[in-house]
């Protein structure tokens, strides 16, 4: 009996596992002809794979992270867009990566096929501090968040400069002034756009120019759950079995501060409406984007969700590309001497909102440093379907490519930004004339804010700042010398900025 029992139980479990591995074999050749079939009727051809190691891909693997760790990774990875002809195929342990340079597929990713790619994998990377919003969601939930968001980047919220005013005097501040001690702008630099971020989301500033460096509170959480965010990023699928305590405790730090500005948000705008409706010429107060999300919405999670985001977007950013620009002024004296003639044309008076858009050599300068240093300089989707790339398959590189599902397709906007045959042979200089008189007018090839559906909400707001910023700077110090014997170098977190940071001396005018 119990022969007979083992007998046929081995029998049935050979034969379940035999459906399986058939079953398995059948939707994999099943897939794989689906896919020929799509792959063919778009005229696609394979792209070119850049490991020489194909099965795990550990030799490219150990070239990224040796690159990461000299610091020349953004450096080596135009070298190797431009050997491989903007677009190639990378093998990373058990993922199919494609990678291009081509404004043309970024355009078709971002724009035109806008509905095949998202940003799943970012979700779960960025929740702990910022939940759902606008910057880490996708599809309906995206959409909604964008509507809610968009509305309130007009002109009229940008154009408010007093706050910048108000934050520049603290600013200088703490520069020395005597054109021989050397001051790091970078770190006062992430400081001022903290509050001016704070100020313009919460509608009070944290303060962070004015406080010691030992109580900066907020401003060292979010520091560290960037960080965080960072290192859990770099682990990929590993990400879940990474665990930071004190990350989350700084995730709460941020949120908690956050919160207490919801709280008061709901309270402002409820306590509002009785006095609206006595009072229908109610004066324009002083834009607050909380209370400006408390209007639309009393869900607190959301609101605190989207400041989240909003803060991780445009602070990091914002400073980057001002210790970046600052980096190349301080390095080019002529180009200094320049923007200060242009700031002239003030007579010394602050700038007004028309005025700053009216000076058009800086305008050059921020381009310029945009795209020789742009802040997001690499950046990738998921595609969320069987999709087709229009170029860079096959031996020319000019056929289409095949990106089956769950392909991650990343764009490598740092490359394109010193391409030559875009740029012109001198594409690694900074050389802001280049923009002068409208000479660039650059489409897909200059994607410094993205671009499609998804573009940065807030450009004009960034722009305005840094363009304050380095006004008010050249109107106040003659000179701006580096202090920094090497060339710039990367430093590569969620952002770009400087790895040296931004050390300078400066003589007042
Ligand atoms: C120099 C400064 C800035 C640069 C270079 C920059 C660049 C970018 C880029 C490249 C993206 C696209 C990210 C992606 O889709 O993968 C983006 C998105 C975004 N940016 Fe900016 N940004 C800057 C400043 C700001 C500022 C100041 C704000 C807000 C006050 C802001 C708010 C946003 C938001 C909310 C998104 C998400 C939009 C969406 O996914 O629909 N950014 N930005
Ligand atoms: C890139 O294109 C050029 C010119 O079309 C060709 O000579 C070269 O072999 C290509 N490189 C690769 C890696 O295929
Ligand atoms: C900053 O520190 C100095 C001495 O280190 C102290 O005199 C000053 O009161 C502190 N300021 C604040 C705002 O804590
Ligand atoms: C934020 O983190 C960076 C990188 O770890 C560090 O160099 C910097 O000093 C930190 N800034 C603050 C204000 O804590
Ligand atoms: C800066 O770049 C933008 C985006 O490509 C372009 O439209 C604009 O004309 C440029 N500005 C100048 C002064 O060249
Ligand atoms: C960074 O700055 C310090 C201080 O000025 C300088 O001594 C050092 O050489 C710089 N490092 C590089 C790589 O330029
Ligand atoms: C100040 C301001 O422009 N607020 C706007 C925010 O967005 C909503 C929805 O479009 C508008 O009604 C507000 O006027």
């Amino acid at each position: 009996m119990q022969v007979y029992w083992d007998l046929h139980s081995t029998r049935f479990l050979v034969l379940a596992a035999a459906v399986l591995v058939i079953s398995f074999i059948f939707t994999r050749i099943h897939r794989f002809l689906k896919h020929r079939q799509f792959a063919r009727l778009h005229g696609c051809e394979p792209v070119t794979y850049c490991n020489y190691e194909p099965f795990l891909g550990l030799d490219r693997l150990y070239h990224f992270i040796r690159n990461r760790w000299d610091h020349n990774y953004l450096e080596t990875s135009c070298k190797f867009q431009r050997h491989f002809n903007y677009t190639f195929g990378l093998k990373e342990l058990l993922n199919n990566i494609i990678l291009t340079t081509e404004p043309e597929n970024i355009k078709t990713i971002l724009s035109i096929n806008f509905k095949h790619y998202g940003i799943g994998h970012r979700l779960e990377v960025f929740e702990p501090l910022l939940g759902r919003g606008i910057f880490d969601t996708d599809g309906d939930q995206w959409a909604i968040s964008r509507a809610l968001i968009r509305p309130n980047f007009t002109r009229d919220q940008v154009a408010d400069l007093t706050s910048f005013e108000d934050l520049i005097q603290d600013f200088f501040a703490l520069i020395p002034r005597d054109g021989q001690t050397m001051v790091d702008l970078q770190p006062l630099f992430f400081r001022y756009t903290m509050d001016s971020a704070t100020e313009f989301l919460f509608g009070q500033s944290v303060g962070s120019l004015r406080m010691n460096e030992s109580d900066l509170g907020f401003s060292q959480a979010f520091n560290y759950s960037l960080q965080s965010i960072m290192v859990r990023g770099s682990l990929g699928p590993f990400n879940r079995f990474y665990r930071d305590r004190k990350a989350e405790e700084c995730n709460r730090i941020c949120r908690e501060f956050a919160q207490q500005f919801v709280e008061e948000a709901i309270h402002t705008v409820r306590s509002e409406k009785d006095v609206d409706s006595k009072d229908p010429e109610r004066k324009r107060q002083k834009y607050i984007f909380s209370h400006e999300l408390a209007r639309r919405t009393s869900e607190k999670r959301r609101i605190t969700d989207e400041l989240m985001n909003v803060l991780l977007a445009g602070r990091d950013t914002t400073a980057s590309m001002l210790s970046n620009l600052f980096f190349m002024l301080a390095k080019h004296p002529a180009v200094w001497a320049k923007l200060r003639k242009e700031v002239t044309s003030l007579e010394g008076r602050l700038p007004t909102y028309e005025e700053l858009r009216g000076l058009k050599y800086l305008k050059c300068c921020m381009n310029e440093s945009l795209r020789l240093h742009p802040v997001v300089p690499l950046n990738d989707r998921e595609a969320l379907q069987d999709t087709v790339l229009p170029v860079g398959g096959g031996k020319d590189h000019l056929s289409p490519v095949f990106i089956p599902k769950g392909t991650i397709v990343g764009y490598n906007v740092y490359a394109m930004h010193r391409r030559t045959d875009f740029y012109g042979p001198d594409a690694e200089e900074f050389r802001p004339e280049r923009w002068e008189d409208g000479r660039l007018q650059p489409r897909w090839e200059y994607l410094p804010f993205n671009g499609g559906p998804r573009i940065c909400v807030g450009q004009q707001y960034a722009l305005t700042e840094v363009g304050y910023v380095t006004t008010r700077m050249a109107q106040e110090f003659e000179t701006l010398e580096s202090c920094d014997p090497g060339p710039w170098e990367e430093s590569l977190t969620l952002t770009l900025c400087s790895r040296n940071g931004t050390k300078v001396c400066v003589r007042p005018a």
